[in-house]
């Protein structure tokens, strides 16, 4: 099947006299013989020349250096010779695709380059999770099919090559390829059945310096074994994951561990035993010790039954009340793998009070470049300036720098084993992503979890030049899109932080109520006086799980930010925020400007048709135009509830429904 390069071309730049350049390395392996190979791909694209490895003088050298990080690089470049150098072979090969951006981003020949550069990983874990199934679907998959399964079987292609290449370019070292909801045929990955075809995975993804995960299922033992139960503190249970950690890793070496979502949303868990997550976990982490496995345990643990009358129960309270208290008691190679938000990848929530909470835990943060509720990548919304306000919220732990930045890289309190992960947006579509302008996402997530001080809009500008060239007026319009959809999608979605409004399941397109009498613990509250969820002391309390100032900051309205107002407090339509707009006035303007923005996004594409390839322009055009009318759908839908409900008009008289 014919698929894009996405940003891993390499056209050509201008044509070297001489016909081979000598390279010359000093690592060895698999993964230096992909940056070697990486090298020569490039020169020979960008200047129509062959690389020849020489164990003498070269022009570009390989260099093994013990003080630099085993995954950072330095780089130096001087007029036609060029010394990378790293502690290991990974770092290396990070350095080739960065010494490679920088020649097509700066349109250069290696003469013409004159550059010093070092950089080390701020994460040591910067992963990808995958939610495909084996029958080829994939959960909240909006780019075609999965590449990794069919028909239960494994798929190991040229496609698995370059998904894995691609990855790597962007510093990406740990994948998850399947679905945390393990069902079925997936509960038997572990397995002889698969182990071969896993294997072949492996060799390709760890060639470029990725580990492979698996998530498993909490109660494989009974479901592969017949166990009676999957109780973590019953000795057969133990003993049966002993065995297959031993089984899965002399068929798997080097495999990264298992991913586990358990007690979440109908996956069985440790509380079925009335045992603790830190059990549950603990279990799973002695069996894989022994083989340097880790366990990534996710804590979107809450009530998915609950009652929608019950105002006191608070989903966003959940994974701070059973995770806290486990402060200290998990072992060492278990993180904890949180969402970015207490609730679930809203357009903006605020930061889960765990981070900067828990001290001596590995902690992950687990971000969702699918765009489940941001657009289904049918809508452009370009994430990383929501990921990069994220990543500086300072979290305000005590007497440690503590911006989600820090907190998750493990600095703060000295973790080793932490890290970044997004829940991927690829599919086997030709563009890899569905809509074209969803791959700085991916590209994006694997820059920022490299390195977190990136700004998003150079990584934009980054991406369209890598993407569609260089021509300026294709890298200010295509900048332009990414960095104003995020905040037009926030702006046509539902207001002031409050989320949801989606329609139920598919979490596509507007329904106010549609999760209003529900029992998913999703509320706005409205009724004709006004909106949001009291959050408060006098409400459900979640206020204080963060830390001081922090806590107060959200509780009290002086400080609480208008963007998430209506999530920590209930308010009447007639409240006038920090803006001077009343939440009502907020409400359809904000509305209105979100629609007309998506709108805009259309005409600045057909303003450069020309200068870009067909099939993506046509791909491109059609998303965009379904954006404009999904946006005005969006419009009307809320700006009329809120009207019906409150019955105050529109102060600039625009038609509402
Ligand atoms: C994989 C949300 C999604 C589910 C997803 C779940 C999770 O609820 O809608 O599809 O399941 O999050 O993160 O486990």
């Amino acid at each position: 099947m014919k698929y894009t390069k996405c940003w891993l071309d390499y056209p050509q730049i201008c044509r070297e006299e001489k016909d081979t350049r000598l390279v010359f390395s000093e690592f060895n392996g698999a993964v230096a013989e992909k940056a070697l190979e990486e090298l020569t791909r490039g020169f020979r694209g960008l200047y129509g020349q062959e690389l020849k490895r020489t164990e003498g003088e070269a022009a570009l050298r390989l260099v093994r250096r013990e003080s630099i990080h085993p995954e950072g690089y330095r780089i130096a470049a001087n007029h036609g010779q060029c010394r990378i150098e790293s502690g290991s072979e990974q770092g290396a090969l990070y350095g080739v695709f960065a010494l490679l951006r920088k020649l097509r981003l700066e349109n250069v020949s290696l003469e013409g380059l004159s550059w010093e550069t070092e950089a080390t990983p701020s994460n040591p874990l910067r992963m990808l999770n995958h939610w495909d199934n084996m029958d080829g679907s994939i959960e909240r998959g909006y780019s075609g099919k999965s590449f990794f399964f069919e028909k239960e079987q494994i798929l190991v292609n040229e496609r698995t090559e370059d998904y894995a290449r691609l990855a790597a370019s962007v510093g990406i070292n740990g994948v998850v390829i399947n679905n945390v909801n393990v069902r079925s045929a997936a509960t038997w990955l572990i397995s002889d059945r698969y182990y071969k075809p896993l294997g072949e995975m492996q060799r390709i993804f760890a060639s470029w310096g990725i580990r492979l995960y698996l998530s498993v299922n909490y109660c494989a033992p009974m479901e592969m074994d017949n166990l009676p139960l999957a109780d973590p503190c019953d000795s057969r249970v133990q003993e049966w994951w002993k065995k297959k950690a031993a089984e899965v890793w002399e068929n798997l070496p080097g495999l990264g561990g298992f991913l586990v979502k358990a007690d979440s949303e109908g996956r069985p868990g440790p509380f079925t035993y009335g045992r603790t997550q830190a059990e549950g976990a603990n279990m799973l982490a002695d069996a894989v010790a022994p083989f340097g496995g880790k366990i990534l345990w996710r804590c979107f643990v809450y009530n998915c039954r609950q009652d929608w009358r019950d105002t006191k129960t608070d989903r966003a309270r959940a994974a701070y009340d059973y995770f806290l208290p486990l402060d200290g008691s998990f072992r060492d190679n278990v993180i904890l793998q949180i969402k970015n938000g207490p609730m679930d990848f809203q357009v903006r929530e605020p930061v889960t009070p765990l981070f900067g909470a828990l001290k001596k835990t590995n902690t992950m943060i687990e971000f969702q470049i699918a765009q489940e509720y941001t657009g289904q990548q049918r809508h452009v919304c370009y994430l990383m300036p929501w990921f990069r306000q994220v990543l500086e919220q300072d979290m305000c732990a005590p007497g440690v720098p503590s911006r989600v930045a820090d907190l998750v890289s493990g600095r703060s309190f000295g973790n080793k084993n932490c890290g970044m992960t997004a829940v991927c947006n690829t599919g086997n579509d030709e563009n890899w992503t569905g809509h074209d302008l969803a791959a700085a996402n991916w590209y994006g997530f694997g820059r920022q979890a490299y390195d977190t001080e990136l700004d998003p809009a150079e990584i934009a500008r980054e991406w369209v030049k890598l993407t569609f060239g260089g021509e300026p007026r294709v890298v200010q319009t295509l900048t332009d899109i990414l960095m104003e959809s995020w905040p037009a999608y926030e702006k046509y979605n539902a207001p002031l932080g409050i989320g949801w409004m989606v329609n139920p399941h598919e979490h596509y397109g507007p329904s106010v109520d549609g999760y209003e009498y529900d029992r998913w613990g999703t509320y706005h509250r409205a009724d004709w006086k006004g909106i949001g969820v009291d959050r408060t002391e006098k409400g459900t309390g979640y206020c204080g799980q963060y830390n001081e100032p922090l806590a107060s900051c959200y509780a009290n309205l002086e400080t609480c930010p208008d963007e998430l107002v209506l999530f920590f407090h209930h308010l009447p339509y007639t409240y006038v925020l920090k803006s001077g707009k009343t939440v009502i006035q907020h409400i359809y303007d904000t509305h209105f400007e979100g629609a007309e923005i998506a709108a805009s996004f259309l005409e600045r594409l057909e303003g450069i048709r020309e200068l870009l390839p067909e099939d993506a322009y046509n791909r491109m055009h059609a998303r965009l135009v379904h954006q404009g009318e999904h946006a005005k759908e969006w419009r009307d839908v809320i700006n009329s509830y809120f009207y019906r409900k409150s019955g105050i008009p529109d102060a600039q008289g625009r038609t509402i429904y």
